[in-house]
């Protein structure tokens, strides 16, 4: 699992400026990430269900695990690898019933309660965060550093931080017990993906 987390993009077609989402994700497959959670706060179902179709083929191609937002629905659908899923999603312990044993569950957590409770109820990795302050998510509160690393300790499951990284700041992270970087914006928003995708790779495993 903890490969898998090193650098987990996260999608939000907000960031996209016209370009085309399917090449922008298969760029940033090339580039290396290793993971990819479809998330689309705007899409119905038909679209959201169309994009989960066509991102299980890509990442198909390329070997890269899939995991939805949300959506226990289409995740079961497109026959992704796992779903992910917030303290006010359908709680974990529901969703981990519904996609049985082998499929990733993934849920969001912001103090050691809530990651306690989400490893009870079968999740395989935590999303923490927000890590440092982001627009992205405009009701993200921040996680402290004291709190990560106590996640990590007691806790002890895999776990991505999230909100805000970039490669100006993931270096203050290194100490902070995290297995891998979930991000959006400083990989959608770049320009060229694949080239930033390569410069995160060197970042997080130098
Ligand atoms: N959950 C906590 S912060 C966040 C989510 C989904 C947004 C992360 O986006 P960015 O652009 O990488 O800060
Ligand atoms: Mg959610």
């Amino acid at each position: 699992m903890k490969e898998k987390l090193e650098l987990y993009l996260v999608t939000d077609s907000d960031m996209l400026k016209g370009r085309d989402f399917y090449k922008v994700i298969e760029d940033s497959i090339k580039g290396g990430v290793t993971m990819i959670q479809l998330r689309e706060k705007d899409a119905l179902g038909k679209e959201f269900l169309e994009k989960a179709y066509n991102l299980r083929k890509l990442t198909k191609k390329y070997n890269i695990p899939l995991i939805i937002n949300d959506r226990v629905d289409i995740a079961l659908l497109v026959d992704a690898d796992g779903v992910h899923v917030g303290q006010k999603d359908i709680p974990a312990k529901e969703v981990r019933r519904l996609i049985g044993k082998d499929k990733i569950l993934g849920v969001s957590a912001r103090t050691i309660e809530e990651a306690m409770r989400a490893k009870e109820d079968g999740a395989d990795y935590l999303g923490v965060g927000a890590i440092f302050s982001t627009t992205t998510k405009l009701d993200a509160k921040n996680v402290k550093k004291e709190e990560v690393k106590k996640i990590k300790e007691d806790v002890g499951l895999p776990m991505v931080g999230i909100g805000g990284l970039n490669l100006g700041n993931i270096q203050k992270t290194f100490n902070y017990g995290l297995d891998g970087y979930a991000v959006i914006s400083a990989i959608l928003g770049a320009e060229d993906v694949y080239s930033e995708c390569i410069k995160w790779n060197k970042a997080i495993r130098e």
